[in-house]
């Protein structure tokens, strides 16, 4: 599965910025030193030479987060205004312990870990990004899911007053997501709190956002307030804007083509003059880890 993005190699710092990585980013609550951790944070960067992620900049400065605006630089321009401390995320539904759970209280329970992925959005672009944050699983585990549980529900934070791009019906407020329960307890399933070792940007979904690997980027909803336990397929945002383009599973394929334009290459983002469109795996690059979930599944039909 190695998949070389020559394009983006001179943007090749991230051990440079492992190494300054914060505390809040590093420390999990439990007993890793900082000298330690940041040893770790080399290694597991090391181990995953193929993938060089791209630069600070394009990961922070071309976002989709349409609660801000649609142009892909409002969310860096007004995304500041979301106020993240204090933050607190409500699990409910079928859990043995609902309640809202402050951010800080999460982040001291979890292991802190860098993970380098793909990120491909629906638009074919495509990004690598070097995110910091731990298993969705570990905090479902916190909350206690119950039998039953079938799907989980995300919402993002709706603040009229902070976030201007919300008076425009673009979405029906606030954005939602779902996964099957599988699917949002693969090893593979993560909340991110950080990029680059730093806290997680305003504009890449402060204080904390879900991130699927091997879906399209509108699945990894951002600003995460409320994870709801359902025995029941919840309802998406971009699947109740527009079923016929958006499917619930939205799972990466490059031989499904969106309505619209073709699937199967994206345009990989940070190559300036160079850009140039690579291939797109199936399931983005994660098939060997995750295909065994849509066993039986028509891919074409079940978008
Ligand atoms: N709340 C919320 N989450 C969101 C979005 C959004 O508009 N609002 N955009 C999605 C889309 S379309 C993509 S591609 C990714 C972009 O993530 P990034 O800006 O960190 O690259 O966020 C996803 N999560
Ligand atoms: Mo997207």
């Amino acid at each position: 599965m190695a998949q070389r993005w020559k394009n983006t190699l001179k943007d090749h710092h991230v051990t440079d910025e492992a190494v300054f990585m914060n505390r809040r980013q590093l420390m999990g609550g439990t007993a890793a030193g900082l000298g330690l951790a940041a040893v770790g944070a080399t290694a597991s960067f090391a181990q995953s030479e193929e993938l060089v992620a791209s630069s600070y900049e394009d990961i922070t400065e071309y976002n989709n987060y349409y609660e801000f605006g649609t142009g892909k630089d409002d969310p860096a321009k007004y995304a500041d205004a979301l106020i993240t401390e204090p933050w607190s995320v409500t699990i409910d539904g079928m859990v043995d312990k609902p309640g809202a759970y402050a951010f800080e209280d999460i982040m001291a329970a979890m292991t802190i870990e860098e993970r380098i992925y793909r990120f491909r959005c629906v638009e074919a672009w495509s990004m690598v990004i070097p995110w910091n944050g731990f298993e969705l699983a570990d905090l479902l585990d916190m909350a206690g899911v119950q039998s039953g549980a079938k799907y989980v529900a995300f919402e993002t934070a709706l603040r009229p007053d902070e976030m201007p791009g919300v008076k425009f019906p673009v979405l029906d407020w606030p954005y939602v997501e779902g996964l099957r329960l599988d699917e949002a307890v693969h090893p593979l399933t993560m909340m991110a709190t950080g990029i680059y070792g730093k806290d997680i940007p305003n504009q890449n979904g402060a204080p904390l956002r879900l991130v699927v690997p091997w879906k399209y980027g509108f699945k990894s909803i951002k600003s995460v307030v409320r994870i709801t336990l359902t025995d029941k397929q919840p309802p998406t945002s971009w699947n109740k804007a527009n079923a016929r383009e958006y499917g619930f599973y939205s799972n990466v394929n490059p031989e499904v083509d969106h309505p619209r334009w073709s699937q199967a290459s994206e345009r990989v983002v940070g190559g300036g003059l160079f850009s140039k469109r690579t291939p797109t795996l199936m399931m983005n690059g994660y098939a060997d880890e995750v295909m065994e979930m849509y066993a039986g599944m028509d891919l074409s039909k079940d978008i």
